[in-house]
């Protein structure tokens, strides 16, 4: 009745940004991703507690306000006649700050909630479980380089690299602990429904998707950089130009890609990638980790970095 599944957030390189179906959730194209490992979510679910009606703790304090989502995750994946829950939710990194923390705690939830309902579902099944409430979460089932493809009526996802195989590095500069003021959700409807950028954008997402994926496979850093950047300048592009804009940086985040441009220039290997929050992440090499590390510690704005290297998918911690 009671399991605890851990995952780890996922960094797109090439970005979904963009819903073809949303009642399903379902992705206007496809992505490419790097799952990270030392940033983590928990999530314990308990369909033997007793309790009433479906409780969240997140971090130890009562959290109403996302309580809607889970809840409608469980009843997809268990039924709307399963037991009520406990869900002990734990991080050990900011939430909802551009940093995909619903990618994780997702990917978690429907780990730790088959087994607790004793369901047997396969790894693709529970990413497109999870990818159904939030579509990247789906990315982080999957260890090291993930591909998601849009699929004509279902996702598929799979991992194109292990961590071993390109042991990449991931420096994330931390310019803004609080949460963001727009949901990624409801900003990428807006993007499709008001930026004229909209249809060329997911026009060309297979053919840097097809880039990408060549990167990969040759461990090209210079051309995954090139596309990399470019993609999410694009999806920066295509938010911009949405009408009432939506602007997820500060200064802090651009002062972050200069120190990623000084570094270039200097020869690291590394290029930078934004999601929807003012965080920079900078992918690297391990001979530029330090010297990432320290040029956006000195960057101004920034509160903190963190580091990580490529992980595990979601996983099962202990099953009761
Ligand atoms: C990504 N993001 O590919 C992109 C880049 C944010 C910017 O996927 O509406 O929280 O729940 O499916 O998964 C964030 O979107 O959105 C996201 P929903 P989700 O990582």
């Amino acid at each position: 009745m009671r399991a605890e599944a851990q995952a780890q957030p996922n960094i797109a390189l090439i970005k979904y940004w963009g819903k073809r179906d949303r009642d399903r959730n379902l992705p206007a194209s496809g992505s490419l991703s790097v799952t990270l490992d030392s940033l983590w979510t928990r999530m314990a679910v308990d369909f033997g507690s007793g309790c009433a009606k479906d409780c969240l703790l997140v971090n130890g304090e009562v959290n109403p306000a996302m309580l809607a989502r889970v809840s409608a995750c469980l009843d997809r994946l268990c039924g709307v006649k399963r037991p009520a829950a406990r869900i002990d939710s734990t991080g050990n990194f900011p939430i909802g700050a551009g940093l995909a923390s619903s990618a994780s705690a997702f990917a978690a939830l429907v780990t730790a909630a088959a087994r607790a309902a004793n369901i047997t579902l396969d790894r693709l099944t529970l990413a497109r479980q999870a990818g159904a409430t939030s579509g990247s979460a789906a990315r982080s089932l999957y260890p090291g380089i993930v591909e998601l493809c849009a699929g004509d009526d279902e996702i598929q996802v799979a991992s194109i690299a292990a961590a071993s195989e390109w042991p990449l590095r991931i420096v994330v500069a931390i310019t803004e602990e609080s949460s963001k003021p727009l949901a990624s959700g409801d900003a990428m409807i807006r993007s499709a429904a008001t930026s004229p950028f909209y249809a060329s954008w997911i026009d060309r997402q297979n053919a840097d998707l097809q880039l990408a994926r060549a990167a990969v496979q040759q461990r090209d850093f210079a051309a995954l950089a090139a596309v990399a950047e470019h993609n999410c300048l694009k999806m920066h592009s295509v938010m911009w130009t949405s009408r009432p804009a939506i602007v997820y940086w500060n200064n802090a985040t651009i002062a972050c890609m200069e120190s990623i441009r000084v570094l270039q220039r200097a020869g690291h290997a590394v290029f930078f990638t934004i999601d929807a929050g003012p965080q920079l992440k900078a992918i690297c090499l391990r001979e530029a980790e330090a010297s990432v590390i320290s040029a956006l510690s000195a960057t101004s704005g920034v509160r903190r970095v963190m580091t990580s290297g490529l992980g595990e998918g979601a996983r099962l911690l202990d099953a009761a």
